[in-house]
């Protein structure tokens, strides 16, 4: 029998001191769907953390004409799936225990990495982010816990598409997948979130959101002259299984229906 996956935790302590949680947040989270917590990282790590994303993104960008023309959804945001896995300096703040603790005292289960994203609004673009769910699009059950962290590596504001979330829309059941490409009207393809108010969540960059998997959230075009830079790290529960559906993720990793998601691509990441 294969040995289970050990904890990956190769930071030193002081990069793995807990965030001050209180229990009013995560009642807030719980009720809302989303939270905002402030700087869950310092200056210096937020230096070294946005040097090494910026480093991935463009090392990984390298042989892509700049001026080739984009399909819709690449208008949105430049988007560069699990870093953690091709590129060290990254993958030591995305198996931060510290971060991985709050995901778990969120969703109230041990947390595992499902996959991290670098999400780079180009500036001066028109595109974006239409509201959407996350969960639907993934291959797991159940999808009520899913959390995502998105943390500003650059100030977000509304000028250059910070994130704003739909309170209470985690709830919601049974709502199509938008499409991203093609985006339908959200009252179209969920009539139920009609005059609920969005709630925008500009941050300083070292500062963060969490988000419910299924919580309706949204990001306008960058319309200011400098990237909008971020990274999600995205947290699934423990004991998630594996659906079968169409996923970059997971596509070709050998995983058959009903299996649990609890390889080396998918570490846990709390105590
Ligand atoms: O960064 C964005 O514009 C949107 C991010 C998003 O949809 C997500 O992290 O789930």
């Amino acid at each position: 029998m294969q040995a289970p996956t050990p904890p990956l935790c190769y930071l030193p302590a002081t990069m793995n001191d807990r965030y001050p949680l209180t229990d009013e947040q995560i009642a807030a989270y719980r009720r809302d769907g989303f939270i905002q917590l402030d700087a869950v990282v310092s200056p210096a790590e937020l230096t070294e953390l946005r040097e090494a994303v910026e480093s991935a993104v463009r090392e990984e960008s390298r042989d892509q004409d700049p001026n080739r023309p984009k399909n819709s959804y690449e208008q949105i945001f430049i988007q560069k799936v699990n870093l953690w896995r091709r590129h060290p300096s990254v993958a030591k703040f995305v198996l931060l225990r510290r971060f991985g603790d709050i995901a778990a005292r969120l969703m109230g289960a041990p947390a595992r990495i499902w996959h991290d994203q670098a999400l780079f609004k180009e500036p001066r673009t028109g595109a974006n982010t239409p509201w959407h769910q996350d969960t639907v699009y993934w291959p797991h059950e159940p999808k009520e816990l899913q959390t995502t962290l998105w943390l500003a590596l650059k100030d977000t504001t509304i000028q250059n598409g910070c994130m704003s979330f739909l309170p209470g829309t985690h709830k919601l059941r049974g709502i199509e997948p938008v499409n991203l490409a093609e985006p339908q009207e959200l009252y179209k393809v969920a009539p139920q979130t009609r005059g609920l108010k969005p709630v925008a969540c500009p941050l300083k960059a070292g500062s963060c959101t969490f988000h419910n998997g299924l919580t309706f959230h949204y990001a306008g075009p960058n319309r200011s002259d400098d990237m909008r830079e971020a990274i999600a790290i995205i947290y699934m529960p423990d004991h998630t299984t594996y659906t079968g559906a169409d996923h970059m993720v997971t596509n070709n990793q050998g995983f058959k229906v009903g299996d649990p998601l609890e390889s080396e691509l998918f570490p846990p990441v709390s105590a």
